[in-house]
């Protein structure tokens, strides 16, 4: 009997805001390449990341999640995310348990029938849910896409993660690899630099300021001899109050997210990290569209 052929495509991870599309990414990668937080709208771009196997390389595309795009940067978001699954291989969409698939979780299934690839609806956080509630829940997502293969798993436990993996590989085309084989992600050091820095805004600061938050990089730069990274950035903030609050009393805040982005930072480039942070306001930045490409492109 012939060997299996090798395969490679492209495999999205698509879904409302917040069901867990880059936790899954990075379970699947087995590292972080995409930033995680409990507040939705974390993602803004799209992020690549590889799984390599014996006989295949899946091709992982993180994106932003739907949801209602109100304002420019959510329909910059929002129309990225749509470009991000009509190109895919393989749709994996993903939905949260719940005693009853949520309103907005429907609204994707619908959706996801419009597309022609091959396709697998992942009911993740099973962790949370009564195992009661994971049957009925299976068949109302059979039924919104009769298509598709559907299988339940929490992407923060990784139970059942490897039943997907099993599936998806069935699923995607025979070819050859796409990217070389130590790579996993195509997001720069600097762009994850950037991200781990957003990241922590949205752990340190409420309300609609890490929505309407931006980090632009303006220096990235390994000082060879002591083999120290350099990275300077400034924290955009579309109004002036959300400055003082991001920097807070005595500039604590501002200390917090920069020590934390630094000590991860350290972990995840394996490097001795010099870290500066400023905050600065460009006022509504994200009505201006020009802007919005810039800093959430
Ligand atoms: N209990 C539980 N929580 C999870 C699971 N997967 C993700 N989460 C949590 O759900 C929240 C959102 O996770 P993300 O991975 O950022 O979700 P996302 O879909 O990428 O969100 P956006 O990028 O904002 O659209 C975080 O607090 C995660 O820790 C899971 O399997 N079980
Ligand atoms: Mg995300």
């Amino acid at each position: 009997m012939a060997p299996d052929p090798f395969r490679c495509g492209l495999v999205a991870l698509g879904g409302h805001t917040n069901v867990g599309k880059s936790t899954l990414l990075n379970r699947l990668v087995g590292r972080k390449v995409s930033i995680v937080t409990p507040l939705p709208q974390t993602t803004r771009n799209r992020v690549l990341g590889v799984r390599n196997e014996p006989d295949a390389q899946l091709l992982l595309v993180d994106m932003p999640g739907l949801h209602p795009p109100r304002g420019l940067l959510n329909q910059q978001m929002t129309a990225l995310a749509r470009r991000c699954l009509a190109e895919a291989d393989v749709l994996v969409g993903i939905v949260e348990a719940a005693s009853t698939l949520k309103t907005r979780d429907r609204a994707f299934l619908a959706e996801m029938v419009h597309y022609q690839m091959p396709k697998v609806v992942a009911i993740n956080k099973i962790d949370r849910t009564r195992r009661s509630s994971l049957l009925p829940l299976a068949e109302q997502c059979a039924h919104e896409v009769p298509q598709a293969e559907i299988v339940p798993i929490s992407a923060l436990t990784g139970e059942n993660v490897e039943r997907l993996l099993e599936v998806v590989r069935r699923f995607l085309p025979v070819g050859q690899a796409l990217m070389p084989r130590g790579e996993y992600t195509d997001q720069s050091e600097a762009k994850i630099a950037q991200e781990i820095i957003r990241e922590k805004i949205f752990f340190s600061v409420r309300e609609e300021i890490p929505f309407s938050t931006a980090v632009r990089l303006d220096e990235f730069t390994l000082e060879g001899e002591r083999r120290l990274l350099r990275i300077g950035a400034t924290i955009v903030v579309e109004r002036e109050s959300h400055k003082g609050i991001l920097i807070g009393a005595d500039g604590l805040r501002l200390k917090r997210i920069g020590q934390s982005a630094r000590e991860e930072l350290e972990a995840l480039l394996k490097q001795r990290i010099f870290l500066t942070l400023f905050v600065r306001t460009e006022k509504n930045w994200t009505r201006d569209p020009r802007k919005v490409a810039e800093l959430a492109g």
